[in-house]
């Protein structure tokens, strides 16, 4: 590839001139927005143990009252974007949420969207424009754009869960901002339960659901049972896997992430091929390695850990007897609108 003339080859005056109106030349920054082969990668192969954030989380429940921190959550963020962006990948945001028994998170409503996945705890609960949704483990709650939401606890343990937004391209987009409301009236509860057959949906006087997103609530002992129908029907399938989809149209639940759940068979092992996408691997139940680039990440429940795109990714089962269950979240949405995804199999 042809090397192109460099900054300091221009005269210093030229330079100056082209400041001066804001003008820049396009060659000595051509190779860097526009690498052969593949693109520059800032995501860094990143992990994140549960074991060892917790403590800290718990921590900031006695540090900071809720009513001084809104959401109490500590950013799951990559070296490689720098950790102050609070990025884990280049369109991913992951957070560690703490929620005490009898605190409240107020109602707000954003641009950006979320899911939460939740991690540990029972009693406590988020509304979704009106939905209240029980969250429990490995559960999957999605508050899409511009949703009400608020979060709240009758239990008596500490509830976590993993919070998911596609934060920082919305942020890049110059779109992301947050409305400020009062306490949500609960209007309905368990609504995704007309969903839970495939193949059949609510069809009222032969009338479908208008809603853009008809189900707000993924349960996981439905998804887990899924899976293990999905291995016991079909032992031959590549991957036992789902996508987390809008039942009314099977399209991906939310218009910029893609969220699946994985199933890894009792010693199974799995490569995955290279994958435009930057892709987060969280531990819902058992114990799997994620392998890439010399990389082996050993995720123990609720463990977390994110890979650059472009990368071939080996899974494994770290045990011979029971299934390994891991949710994965990447960007396979919004790469596919934009017409630039694509697998490779070097
Ligand atoms: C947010 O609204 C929540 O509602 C959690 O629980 C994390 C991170 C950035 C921006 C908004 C929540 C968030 C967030």
């Amino acid at each position: 590839m042809q090397e192109l003339g460099r900054l300091e080859d221009l005269p210093e005056d030229y330079r100056a001139a082209l400041t001066e109106q804001n003008l820049v030349p396009l060659w000595p920054s051509l190779r860097s927005v526009l690498p052969p082969g593949k693109p520059a990668l800032r995501t860094k192969p990143t992990f994140w143990s549960y074991q060892g954030l917790r403590p800290l989380l718990l921590r900031a429940g006695e540090l900071t009252p809720i009513e001084k921190a809104e959401r109490r959550v500590l950013v799951l963020a990559n070296p490689g974007h720098g950790l102050e962006k609070m990025q884990a990948s280049s369109t991913i945001y992951l957070g560690m949420q703490l929620l005490q028994p009898g605190e409240w998170a107020p109602s707000h409503r954003h641009t950006p969207n979320a899911v939460r996945m939740i991690v540990e705890g029972e009693g406590a609960y988020t509304t979704v424009e009106g939905e209240k949704c029980p969250m429990r483990r490995g559960d999957l709650i999605l508050t899409p754009t511009g949703m009400w939401h608020e979060h709240g606890h009758d239990g008596d343990q500490p509830v976590v869960w993993l919070d998911v937004l596609d934060l920082p391209i919305v942020y890049y987009c110059e779109a992301s901002y947050v409305t400020e409301g009062k306490a949500q009236t609960v209007i309905s509860e368990g609504t995704e339960q007309a969903y839970q057959r495939g193949g059949v949906v609510p069809a009222p006087m032969f009338v479908r659901s208008r809603q853009t997103f008809p189900m707000l609530r993924y349960p996981w002992v439905d998804v887990r049972r899924t899976l293990e129908a999905l291995a016991a029907s079909q032992p031959e399938i590549e991957a036992v896997q789902v996508a987390y989809v809008n039942p009314e149209n099977g399209h991906d639940c939310q218009r910029i992430l893609g969220f699946s759940a994985l199933m890894l068979r009792p010693g199974e092992k799995l490569e995955m091929p290279a994958r435009s996408t930057a892709m987060v691997f969280h531990q819902i139940e058992g114990a799997a390695s994620v392998s890439a680039e010399g990389h082996r990440f050993d995720l123990a429940e609720a463990d977390t850990c994110c890979i650059p795109g472009y990368t071939p990714i080996t899974l494994s089962n770290r045990s011979a007897a029971q299934p390994a269950f891991i949710f994965i979240a990447d960007d396979a949405p919004l790469q596919k609108k934009l017409g630039v995804y694509e697998v490779r199999n070097y």
